[in-house]
């Protein structure tokens, strides 16, 4: 539990509200949040709220601060869960993670970079040469992925359009030797379409140069893939591609009853150049597919002019996908861990960062919002286990007996997404590979009438898909999910096929350009090869996702609750209605009952000692006991709470927050005579 700061600042760990309700979880919430303190515990769980302004927390005073201490010493803070992370990581040679969860523009992506500086600035105390170029491409991969994966939303300026998992591998020095980058589903339905007052990816405009904004982000993003280690030829595909999209959305086609032409100048003669293709093939593929016939014929089919359309976009968001795709695994070529020897170097540990996008319910929800809901159930799945777990393994540690928990088990809900056969994402799939025309509204019924019985599949209003709904059995337990979320249905089929014709793929790998060829390997097969489906963009996802979990599972996890305090930006809105939703879908309560179902306070004998030993008369100035928790017995059974405590080997384990704050007024109460009293001391009164 966080150091007690004053309660003029609202309590600096949630585990110590008189009542666990919304409404004090709220008071507290924005208290701190209007006093500038954005950081509040849950036991070792950070709560952030975005301040919308700059604070002045995170200087080299803040990191020598929290460097190396225990997460009570210092108030709430990222560094004290990054220093945390760190240090199971470097003691005990334990793999740790830092799930970074909250809404579009809670401050995810700013507190992981926070947390990136903070462990380069805590590591290499030697300045080794290598060390320092490991820290400096993981810090820099940040700025090139913001530029491709992240654009500006009407909730966001720096919206990021993907979700990231980063590894950092350290040595035995606890020092970062390499790294990882995992991404998940890019929305690159936005390279063709955006909502209105909003962006296309920055990467763009960078490549337009628009605004100075830009140009600055431009010179900053060609730096970085130069610190990375980007070779000029490799810089100049990626910007050729990205100016290939731009003059893809320049051409359209137009028909005069028989055939399909190609409209937009030079386009097409540009795009040939920029991906070093022939002309007549570019403009073959955009018109003609190639099929095969059911005897084994190959023939060209000329495109309608919606199919055109259609292949065109489908192009140009595969384009930008398979080009995110290889900066990451070219920039985690350049961050993979070689010739690491264990033998050698001892064990190779990790810290996860895990910075993802948080339940997302608009009021037209479609097949995107349905992956990271999905997402998000599983992860909170995970966040409920992992601290329960994180709980068992402290109480077996100290060696104290351990009570069941009652909660929620989320399962049911992840099932009915997830489960072969039965779930919705088979479901989804299966109406995708039937052949013939099976529209959204057919598949919706199919899933109507598989799960209509299923308790969390509730009322279907076409052409909305409501799909789960959070019940908790026990009213301890609130639902994490306030609003139901309603799906809209359609479109839901043609983006779980997610189809781009062979023409396009084999197109690109023919090109000349090694780079670009690269990012293509299937394109290599003829149109008789390609017989076996793709996997589905919801099962894609869906496999990313488990072994996600799975990945996270086997670590110490650490957890970053963000929330974002209104929508218009403003460091001075609390905004009670916006959090409050928050908090219930973050499942913040539920945190705090499972903390302090069992104890919700611990903290090692000899602190609890210093900060309280005042109170007692037996340990003030100094007790003469044989050892400090004996000395900590003599506080607790001066103040008459012993039957709310539990010794363990190294902590005292306190069940209610109540005892504490007697202590706490106790200890308030005698600082001023205390003061007075030394005050006098110097003085030479006494
Ligand atoms: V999204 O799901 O990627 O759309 P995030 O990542 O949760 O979202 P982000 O970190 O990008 O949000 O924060 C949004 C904006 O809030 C930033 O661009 C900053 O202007 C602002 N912000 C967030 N956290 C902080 C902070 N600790 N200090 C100052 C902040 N400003
Ligand atoms: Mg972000």
């Amino acid at each position: 539990m966080a150091e007690l700061e004053g309660f003029e600042f609202g309590k600096s760990d949630f585990v110590l509200l008189d009542e666990v309700t919304m409404e004090q979880f709220l008071e507290n919430l924005k208290l701190r949040f209007e006093k500038g303190r954005i950081y509040t515990f849950i036991g070792e769980v950070v709560v952030s709220v975005n301040p919308y302004r700059q604070m002045d927390v995170y200087g080299k005073d803040a990191i020598d601060a929290y460097r190396g201490r225990e997460l009570y010493e210092n108030p709430p803070h990222l560094y004290a869960v990054a220093d945390a992370a760190y240090k199971a990581m470097k003691r005990r040679a334990k793999d740790t993670c830092i799930v970074i969860s909250g809404e579009s523009g809670a401050g995810k992506t700013e507190a992981s970079k926070y947390i990136m500086q903070y462990i380069a600035a805590i590591t290499n105390p030697s300045q080794r040469a290598e060390v320092e170029s490991v820290k400096n491409v993981l810090l820099k991969s940040n700025c090139v992925l913001e530029a491709f994966g992240n654009a500006k939303t009407n909730r966001n300026d720096n919206s990021s359009r993907f979700g990231k998992y980063m590894d950092i591998n350290f040595n035995f020095n606890g020092d970062p030797t390499g790294g990882h980058i995992n991404n998940y589903l890019l929305e690159k339905s936005r390279v063709v379409q955006q909502q209105e007052g909003e962006r296309n990816f920055h990467s763009f405009y960078q490549v337009r140069l628009s605004s100075s904004d830009d140009r600055s982000c431009h010179r900053a993003v060609m730096g970085a893939l130069k610190v990375i280690g980007f070779s000029e030829e490799e810089v100049s595909s990626v910007y050729k591609i990205l100016s290939t999209i731009l003059h893809l959305g320049n051409l359209h086609f137009e028909t005069d009853g028989e055939s399909v032409q190609v409209v937009g100048g030079d386009s097409v003669r540009h795009i040939s150049e920029l991906t070093d293709t022939e002309p007549e093939s570019v403009n073959k593929a955009l018109l003609y597919r190639t099929v095969a016939t059911g005897g084994g014929e190959v023939i060209e089919k000329g495109h309608s002019e919606q199919e055109a359309s259609y292949g065109r976009d489908a192009f140009a968001k595969a384009l930008y996908e398979r080009l995110f795709a290889w900066i990451v695994g070219r920039i985690n070529s350049v961050i993979e861990v070689k010739n690491y020897n264990p033998a050698l170097h001892g064990k190779n540990t990790v810290i996860g960062v895990l910075d993802i996008y948080g339940f997302e319910i608009f009021d037209n929800n479609s097949f995107e919002q349905f992956c990271i809901n999905y997402c998000n159930e599983k992860l909170q799945q995970l966040f409920i286990e992992l601290i329960l777990r994180q709980e068992q393994e402290e109480y077996h540690r100290e060696g104290i007996t351990w009570q069941h928990i009652d909660y929620f088990n989320n399962q049911i809900i992840v099932d009915l997404v997830e489960q072969p056969h039965k779930g919705i994402i088979s479901i989804l799939d299966e109406a995708c590979l039937t052949a013939g025309k099976v529209t959204d509204t057919v598949c919706l019924d199919s899933m109507n009438h598989k799960l209509g019985q299923h308790p969390h599949y509730t009322s279907l209003r076409l052409p909305l898909v409501s799909t789960w709904r959070a019940v908790r059995p026990s009213k301890e337990m609130p639902p994490h999910t306030i609003t139901d979320p309603l799906y809209s249905v359609e479109g839901f089929l043609d983006k779980n096929k997610d189809p781009l014709f062979q023409d396009f793929k084999r197109l690109m790998y023919n090109s000349s350009d090694p780079v670009l060829k690269e990012m293509w390997p299937d394109g290599q097969l003829s149109i008789t090869e390609v017989t076996k489906r793709p996997l589905t963009a919801a099962t894609l996802f869906k496999n990313s996702i488990i072994a996600l979990v799975d990945k996270l599972a086997c670590k110490e996890p650490y957890y970053v609750r963000c929330i974002k305090p209104n929508e218009v930006k403003s460091p001075m809105l609390f905004d009670d209605a916006r959090c409050r939703h928050q908090v219930a879908y973050l499942g913040l309560l539920e945190n705090v009952r499972v903390r302090r179902a069992g104890f919700a306070y611990r903290q090692p004998y000899e602190r609890f000692l210093q900060r309280y030993k005042m109170t007692c008369e037996y340990t003030w100035p100094n007790h003469l006991m044989s050892s400090d928790r004996e000395a900590v017995e003599a506080i607790v059974v001066q103040h008459g709470f012993e039957g709310d405590v539990a010794y363990g080997h190294t902590k005292l384990f306190v069940r209610t927050p109540r005892s504490l704050f007697t202590l706490e007024q106790e200890r308030a109460a005698l600082i001023p005579i205390l003061v007075l009293f030394l005050q006098k001391v110097w003085r030479g009164a006494l």
